[in-house]
C-alpha cells in the first residue's frame, strides 16, 4: 500500500485531493527540474487552474538528475502530499497536476517529443543555477525545431530559477545552440515564442524522514515523495506570453503578472536568498543544522535584520522593504521547516554571484559600510575549510569545491593571502569587486577575527560596533 491513484479516494477527508479528472487530457506544460520546489510551488498553481476546470495545465515533469525520484513518483502515479505549515496552522494537500514523468539523461527523446507535442503550451524550468548549460539550450532548441517544422504555434518558455533576468539568460542559451542553418527557426522563435522573466518564492526544504513519517500519519499510507512547505508563496512573472490570454488565467490563480518583474527579482535575490546564504554558511561553521536554529540565535537574528536594513534595502527599487524584511524573518523562523543549512550552502559559488555583489557594489559606490556583507564573505572563506568550529568535517557540495578548498585549506596559517586569493575570483565576485581595496580589507579583517576569536565572538563585535 502506498499513495497512488488507487489509494487516493481512500485518504482521510482532512487531506485535500484533486477535484478533477487527472490524465484525461495530454499535458499542456513540460516542466524541467522535478525537485521539491516545483512540486510545492508551480505544480500547486497549475493544480488550481485544473481545479477551476481548465484542462490544459497538466504537467509532464522531467527529472534532470534524479532517476530515483522519477521512479518513486511513477510508482505513485505522480501523486505526493504537501504539508503546508506555519503560524496559521497545518494542512495536507495532494496536488494532482503531475501526469507524466521522464528522465532527461536517459529519455532525452521523450523530452524533445514532449516539448514538440501539439498540446504543449508552456515549458517551465527549475534546473538550479548550475543547470544553465549548453546541453539545456540544445535540448530546448531540438524540441522547438520540431514544433517549427511541424507548423505548430510557439510556446512560453519560463525560467523559474533564482537568476537575475532568468528569461533573458534562458533565451540567450537557446539561441546560442542554433547553427548557421537555423535562420528560419530563430525568426520563428523571436516571433512566436516568449521567454518571460519570473521571480518565484516559496521555502521548500528537501524532505526529511520526519516529513515522510508525518505524511504516513496524515494519509494513512506511505508516501516516499511527501514534502513540507510554508503557507506563503509568490510567483511574479513578466507579461510576455506566447498566448496573451494566459495573463488573466495566471492572475486568477494568484500569480502576479507585471511588466516590472525586475524589482521583485532583485529584492528577493538580495533580501531572501542573500540572507539565506549568509545564515547557511554561519550555521555550517557554528554547527547549527537548520535555518530556524540560526534565526533563533539572537545575534544571528540581529545580524540578518541589520544586513537587510543597512546594506541591502537602501538599493532596492521595492519600497515596501521594511515589511518584506519582517515577513522574511518570520518565515525563516518557521518551526515546521527543517531547512538544512548545508542544502542552502550547496553550490554557493554559483549562488553568491546572484545574491551578494550587487548589494556590495552599491554600498561601495556611495561610500557606505559593507561590514555585514564582508562578514558574510569572511564566513564563506571560513566555511571553505570543510569543518565546523567543533572540528566536525562536512562536504562542500559545489562544482568549484576542489579549487575553492585547495585555496582555502591553509587559511589558519596564511590568513590574509588566503582571503585575498579567494576574493580575487571573478567567477564568484564578478569583474569589479576584486578591484575594491576597501572591500577586500574589511573581509580580511573579519576573516582574521573569525579564525582567531570564533564566529559568534566576531559577530558580537560586529553588532556592538556602530554602523
Ligand atoms: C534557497 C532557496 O537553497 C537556496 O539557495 O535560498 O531555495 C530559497 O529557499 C527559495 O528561493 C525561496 O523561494
Amino acid at each position: 500500500m502506498k499513495l497512488s491513484a488507487s489509494t487516493l479516494t481512500a485518504l482521510p477527508a482532512s487531506v485535500q485531493t484533486p477535484a478533477y479528472k487527472r490524465k484525461a487530457h495530454a499535458p499542456g506544460v513540460v516542466h524541467l527540474g522535478l525537485g521539491a520546489f516545483h512540486r510545492a510551488h508551480q505544480a500547486m498553481v497549475f493544480d488550481r487552474l485544473l481545479t477551476a476546470g481548465d484542462t490544459r495545465w497538466g504537467i509532464h515533469g522531467v527529472g534532470m538528475t534524479r532517476p530515483d525520484l522519477v521512479d518513486q513518483l511513477r510508482a505513485q502515479d505522480g501523486l505526493y502530499a504537501v504539508r503546508v505549515a506555519d503560524g496559521q496552522g497545518v494542512t495536507w494537500q495532494v496536488p494532482g497536476a503531475l501526469w507524466r514523468m521522464s528522465v532527461a539523461t536517459t529519455e532525452r527523446d521523450a523530452v524533445v517529443q514532449a516539448i514538440a507535442a501539439p498540446t504543449t503550451r508552456w515549458v517551465t524550468l527549475t534546473v538550479t543555477e548550475k543547470g544553465y548549460t549548453p546541453a539545456l539550450g540544445q535540448l530546448l532548441l531540438d524540441g522547438l525545431r520540431l514544433r517549427q517544422q511541424a507548423g505548430l504555434p510557439g510556446i512560453t518558455i519560463a525560467s523559474c530559477d533564482n537568476l537575475q533576468g532568468n528569461g533573458h539568460k534562458l533565451q540567450a542559451l537557446v539561441k546560442t545552440a542554433a547553427t548557421t542553418h537555423d535562420g528560419e527557426l530563430l525568426r520563428w522563435l523571436d516571433a512566436q515564442c516568449a521567454f518571460p522573466c519570473s521571480m518565484v518564492d516559496r521555502i521548500v526544504p528537501a524532505a526529511t524522514p520526519e516529513v515522510l513519517a508525518a505524511a504516513q500519519e496524515a494519509l494513512g499510507v506511505p508516501d516516499q515523495c511527501a514534502l513540507s512547505t510554508e503557507g506563503f508563496w509568490e510567483w511574479v512573472i513578466e507579461d510576455r506570453f506566447a498566448d496573451p490570454a494566459d495573463a488573466a488565467l495566471l492572475r486568477s490563480a494568484g500569480v502576479r503578472v507585471t511588466s516590472d518583474v525586475h524589482s521583485y527579482e532583485e529584492a528577493k535575490l538580495r533580501m531572501l536568498n542573500g540572507s539565506h546564504t549568509a545564515m547557511a554558511l554561519m550555521g555550517a561553521v557554528t554547527g547549527r543544522a537548520f535555518i530556524a536554529d540560526c534565526i533563533a540565535q539572537p545575534g544571528i537574528r540581529q545580524y540578518v535584520h541589520r544586513l537587510m536594513s543597512l546594506e541591502v534595502a537602501p538599493h532596492l527599487k521595492r519600497s515596501d522593504w521594511a515589511a518584506y524584511r519582517d515577513a522574511l524573518i518570520e518565515r525563516f523562523a518557521n518551526p515546521h521547516l527543517r531547512h538544512s543549512v548545508h542544502q542552502i550552502a550547496t553550490d554557493s559559488s554559483l549562488k553568491i554571484p546572484q545574491r551578494w555583489p550587487g548589494t556590495i557594489l552599491s554600498q561601495l559606490s556611495c561610500g557606505a559600510s559593507v561590514d555585514h556583507m564582508a562578514f558574510a564573505a569572511a564566513t564563506w572563506i571560513r566555511y571553505a575549510l570543510g569543518e565546523d568550529e567543533a572540528g566536525q568535517a562536512y562536504m562542500l557540495n559545489d562544482p568549484q569545491a576542489p579549487s575553492i578548498m585547495a585555496m582555502a585549506k591553509d587559511q589558519k596559517n596564511t590568513l590574509q593571502s588566503c582571503a585575498e586569493a579567494l576574493l580575487s575570483r571573478q567567477d564568484i565576485w564578478g569583474p569589479d569587486l576584486p578591484q575594491q581595496a576597501v572591500w577586500r580589507k574589511r573581509v580580511c579583517d573579519w576573516h582574521a577575527e573569525i579564525l582567531q576569536r570564533g564566529l559568534m565572538a566576531a559577530l558580537d563585535h560586529l553588532l556592538a560596533s556602530a554602523n
